[in-house]
């Protein structure tokens, strides 16, 4: 081939590929129409391999052709994708924007019904200068049971399903265990709640392995059970928004005398309708234990018994909350399923 027919061919394939990408609107079009001509295996390069034939008096002259075609190539490219991005910009800033839409909502988590529960059972107690007292969930055998008045082997220790640790050292199974810690590091008048997480060896659907419970706790020198009856009253007026009767029926903890269970009217059926599944007909439904601090347990926590008197109680938190929210299943409560947990 002639120096000259090459040189045509050439120029020739300048103009084919600007004709070529004249009509693309898409940058990889464009940039695969570059790579057609101008790759190592593209038109230009292919024809370049006709050189070796030119004389080599002429090749300077046929390869600066090549070079203007192959840079008026590169150039096109760019000038094309400015145009593209020209077109792009042009587009965004005709588009109308609705500023008074509304913006897309993030997903927000919420407290956890028990932890709800737990602050606003908190909240009412503060109302009647109840404060706020704290103790480890891993706790001593003295603190959870001998200081109750529960010495080792006591009967009454088969009351909870412990977990044991050591000999010595228990996941606490009950909130109790904070009374003594408290009675140990102040005088009285004392007039504390303790909510916190417990651990027993219990799984149904009303018991789970791990619940909170909220303790309180109030010496002074003139304390009765009436005093602990009104203070149910307040809890229960203000938890479910309806003034409901409050009783007590004997019961047994080591650590009281009297002990109690506390039952509360019926907030769904109100009478003891015997339809209701939640009184099961008896018109009443038990949320706590309680009862007057046992002289025993002052013994060890060196209160004088003589002059002092308390009353206790600890009640689940997970119960108040099934009661209040219908809910069948505490199992439902530690799932972690948020279907359920983001109704409340
Ligand atoms: C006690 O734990 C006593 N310490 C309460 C007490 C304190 C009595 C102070 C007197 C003076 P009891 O084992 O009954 O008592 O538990 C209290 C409440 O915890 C129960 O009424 C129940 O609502 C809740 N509860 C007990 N076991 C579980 C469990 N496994 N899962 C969920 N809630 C439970």
């Amino acid at each position: 081939m002639s120096a000259d027919d090459l040189i045509r061919q050439v120029d020739n394939l300048g103009r084919v590929f600007a004709a070529e990408i004249e009509p693309l609107a898409g940058e990889q079009e464009i940039r695969n129409a570059q790579a057609r001509y101008l790759g190592k295996k593209g038109t230009v390069s292919q024809l370049m391999k006709q050189m070796r034939h030119v004389p080599a008096a002429q090749r300077k002259r046929v390869g600066s052709v090549f070079n203007r075609v192959k840079s008026s190539i590169a150039d096109a490219v760019a000038a094309k994708l400015r145009q593209l991005e020209e077109v792009d910009k042009a587009s965004d800033l005709a588009r109308t924007i609705d500023v008074t839409l509304p913006g897309r909502q993030g997903a927000i988590g919420r407290l956890h019904l028990v932890t709800q529960v737990w602050n606003e059972v908190v909240e009412i107690f503060s109302e009647i200068g109840f404060e706020v007292a704290e103790g480890p969930q891993i706790d001593t055998d003295f603190h959870c049971f001998e200081a109750l008045a529960m010495p080792k082997g006591h009967p009454a220790r088969d009351m909870q399903d412990t977990f044991y640790i050591t000999d010595d050292v228990v996941l606490r199974p009950h909130t109790s265990p904070v009374q003594i810690r408290t009675m140990t590091s102040q005088t009285p008048p004392v007039k504390i709640i303790a909510p916190g997480v417990v651990y027993r060896r219990d799984d149904d659907p009303t018991h789970s392995p791990m619940f909170t419970q909220l303790e309180g706790l109030l010496v002074d020198e003139v304390v009765g059970l009436s005093d602990l009856k009104g203070v149910f009253l307040h809890l229960i007026r203000r938890f479910y928004g309806k003034s409901l009767e409050v009783r007590f029926r004997p019961s047994y903890f080591p650590f009281v005398e009297p002990g109690v269970e506390v039952d509360m009217q019926c907030a769904f059926c109100m009478s003891g309708n015997p339809a209701c599944r939640v009184c099961k007909g008896t018109g009443w439904i038990e949320i706590s234990g309680a009862g007057m601090v046992d002289p025993d347990v002052f013994a060890h926590v060196d209160y004088d018994a003589e002059k002092f008197t308390g009353f206790a109680w600890g009640m689940g938190l997970e119960r108040i909350a099934m009661l209040r929210h219908n809910v069948n299943d505490i199992k439902h409560l530690y799932e972690g399923d948020v279907r359920f947990l983001r109704q409340f």
